[in-house]
């Protein structure tokens, strides 16, 4: 038997063609280009002033928002680091994760691995079925007791770009509704990756090469340099 088919076919079972990860979340990109309120949050100074009070960085520009929905009955989210996924290196990359519904144990609020980010590398694994697979890559992370982090409506998290984190499953009939916002450090370097970048802004790049794109990723706060 290959995938893991619910037989007659559940509120969220797998069709015929899904994978895995599609039953992870109903995932949507860079909300703040849409909406002005998500870009005012965006691109607020006083978040800008916290994300630098936190990394001791200079200065962020916005990489990507993205919802994370987990469906009813959605799959967990394998243990995964962010920015090895990104254009950029950076040991300082900061991503915010917002609870826009209540996030619970039951129906996979996130978690964490205190102190991963000094462990990690820019080597990655996908988030795939195998929940554990980065602590293959990174044995030293599985010597620390994962934290879960349960929020209310609003509440919000900062983790580095570097920390393990992951979320388990959606147990419950109601959506786990998030998203996430990811700040890049101001004169980070583009390492080959493409990753959002649009085609034709890659065509321009090359390895190296600073990501300035003040279009598609604004400086957050000029305030907080
Ligand atoms: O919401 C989740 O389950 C995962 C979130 C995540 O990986 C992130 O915000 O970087
Ligand atoms: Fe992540």
């Amino acid at each position: 038997m290959g995938r893991n088919k619910v037989a007659d076919g559940g509120a969220n079972a797998l069709q015929e063609g899904e994978s895995f990860y599609d039953k992870v979340f109903t995932q949507r990109l860079n909300l703040w280009r849409l909406n002005p309120v998500v870009k005012q949050y965006m691109l607020s100074p006083e978040l800008g002033k916290m994300l630098c009070a936190l990394s001791g960085t200079s200065g962020y520009r916005v990489w990507h928002d993205q919802t994370l929905i987990k469906e009813p009955y959605g799959n967990g989210t394998a243990w995964h680091l962010d920015d090895p996924y990104w254009s950029f290196d950076s040991r300082d990359a900061v991503s915010i994760w917002i609870a826009l519904e209540e996030a619970t144990y039951q129906n996979g609020c996130l978690w964490f691995v205190p102190g991963s980010h000094k462990l990690a590398g820019f080597a990655n694994v996908g988030i795939g079925p195998n929940m554990g697979e980065l602590f293959k890559l990174y044995p030293k992370m599985a010597e620390t007791d994962p934290v879960g982090v349960p929020m209310q409506i609003g509440d919000c998290s900062f983790h580095n770009g570097l920390t393990a984190h992951g979320a388990g499953a959606n147990m419950t009939r109601k959506r786990r509704i998030a998203m996430t916002c990811a700040y890049m450090p101001i004169g980070s370097t583009y390492n080959g990756k493409p990753n959002i970048l649009r085609e034709e802004y890659v065509a321009t790049l090359k390895v190296g090469d600073v990501l300035a794109n003040d279009d598609w990723n604004p400086v957050v706060s000029a305030a907080s340099k």
